[in-house]
């Protein structure tokens, strides 16, 4: 094992607890929500593991206080959650009435995470579009309107919340939206080219409109942001990026170069125009016209809009050149290493496996191609079965214990040795919750939630992560993370 080194975190140090207001919050139909294209898409039979929805989900909308009370406990000092569209503007468009009750539950939430010493740290979109958009226009599909659309509800949250509110993410992860929602169709709205999955989409064309559409949505709510917020507000903003970190099979030059076409589709497809001002040539090679074009006007918006690099990310993929996944870049990605043996321990779902030294490197990667202090503002483990052992057992949650004993680590040595900019850390998730297409078959929270009577039960890694942050507040020698 490492030996022990002084690891310390910057004085400020953001570290909190994330989580999502479709994958917690219940309610679908109180206060004047309109739907998401969540709410349908996951009672359509066969778009969930275990058939289930986000109709109650952790019932958070009313269990608000409990869960502000339950961070507090954990003695977090920062709280990543995400706003819902359609509770500020049922009908998600610019000339839609907006909810004043949606402004007045958000914003009592804000009061009361600030009364308890807590700094909201806001995500504006976390996959829940409005329902009526899509059935408008096409949701994403609609560069002219939907960019316009969110950027006046992203102006309408600066403008509630932002008194409060100084740390804003425009979206969530849209590799995710893209790919899963428009390609491989297993999110919503569903769209495929697979009819025997989906009446609707064009795998080979939807998700490259529809990624072009994210960029410059969250472009241009960074430019209403800094032109006519941030003067007063001060805030920062910026756009959260999922990506994985991507390592050649074995040393054959055509492995080493597919591990970074893997990372050019994974993570370059943002994070190039976002923080570069252009496609990854690659991309452009494989996709040709179907990546869709960003005018000289646009990549004027694009260039430099985030203050920060914000990461989600979970496991390692083992990159060999070949199979014909686009979306992977012609990649093919494995986790069973040349000699046989896995890469790591496996989770419940089937694309994360624990490989601690790939966060490591992915840290060292982006900064060294991005030049930004580093936001960590997603990293989990979902430990395989847990949904189906006893509550007792389930507490005593090993995997994940070991999971965060390796990233943490990794991000002081990311910090400390190699003298990366990190500035925070928010471990996914708060609670046990709606998995999206797994349900609630699969568990990444570090509370365990029983769906019966909604009580929490802190896991075993919840009391980890929790000593880890007050080792590190106190600055002092982190030697049993290393242990
Ligand atoms: C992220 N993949 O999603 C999301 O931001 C969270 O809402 C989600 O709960 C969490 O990670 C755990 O899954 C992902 O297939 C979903 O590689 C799927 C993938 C990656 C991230």
């Amino acid at each position: 094992m490492a030996t022990p080194t002084t690891s310390k975190l910057p004085k400020d140090f953001i570290w909190g607890f994330a989580t999502a207001a479709f994958q917690i919050e219940g309610s679908w139909d109180v206060d004047g929500r309109g739907k998401s294209i969540w709410d349908d898409f996951a009672k359509t039979p066969g778009k969930t593991q275990d058939g289930k929805n986000g109709d109650v989900a952790t019932d958070s909308y009313r269990l608000w206080k409990e869960d502000i009370a339950l961070l507090a406990s954990y003695g977090v000092k920062t709280y990543r959650f995400s706003i819902s569209w359609s509770r500020i503007i049922p009908l998600g468009g610019r000339d839609d009435p907006v909810n004043q009750k949606g402004i007045e539950y958000y914003s009592n939430f804000i009061d009361e995470l600030i009364r308890n010493g807590i700094t909201p740290f806001v995500t504006l979109y976390h996959w829940d579009l409005p329902q009526a958009l899509h059935d408008r226009y096409g949701g994403w599909l609609n560069k002219e309107e939907i960019v316009q659309d969110y950027t006046h509800y992203a102006r309408v949250c600066f403008e509630a919340f932002g008194d409060r509110v100084k740390h804003w993410l425009t979206l969530n992860e849209p590799w995710c939206v893209a790919i899963l929602g428009y390609g491989r169709g297993v999110f919503a709205p569903g769209h495929s080219s697979d009819r025997t999955r989906s009446a609707e989409g064009d795998s080979s064309t939807e998700p490259w409109i529809v990624g072009r559409s994210l960029i410059l949505a969250h472009a241009h709510a960074v430019k209403a942001y800094r032109e006519e917020f941030k003067p007063k507000q001060k805030g920062q903003i910026g756009i959260t990026l999922n990506g994985d970190w991507a390592m050649p099979y074995d040393d054959n030059q055509e492995n080493v170069d597919a591990a970074q076409h893997a990372l050019d589709f994974a993570i370059g497809w943002f994070a190039d125009p976002v923080y570069l001002g252009f496609y990854p040539p690659y991309m452009r090679e494989v996709l040709g016209d179907r990546l869709a074009d960003i005018t000289e006007e646009e990549w004027k918006v694009v260039k430099g809009s985030s203050d920060f690099y914000g990461m989600n990310t979970y496991t390692t993929n083992l990159c060999r050149a070949g199979g014909d996944d686009e979306f992977q870049g012609l990649v093919d990605y494995t986790f069973t290493r040349p000699d046989g043996t896995q890469l790591g321990t496996q989770a419940h779902c089937a694309w994360l496996q624990d490989y601690p030294e790939g966060f490591r490197a992915l840290l060292n990667y982006l900064y060294k191609r991005y030049k930004l202090p580093i936001y960590v503002t997603e990293n989990g483990f979902a430990v395989k079965d847990e949904n189906f052992i006893p509550r007792d057992q389930a507490l005593a949650d090993t995997d994940r214990v070991n999971y965060f004993r390796g990233t943490t680590a990794s991000l002081l040595a990311a910090i400390n040795e190699d003298g990366v900019d990190v500035r925070a850390y928010f471990p996914w998730s708060l609670l046990d919750n709606f998995e999206w297409a797994d349900g609630y078959v699969t568990r990444f929270g570090v509370t365990y939630v029983d769906y019966e009577t909604q009580e929490r039960h802190p896991k075993e890694s919840a009391k980890f992560l929790v000593k880890v942050r007050l080792w590190v507040d106190k600055r002092i020698l982190v030697e049993l993370i290393a242990s």
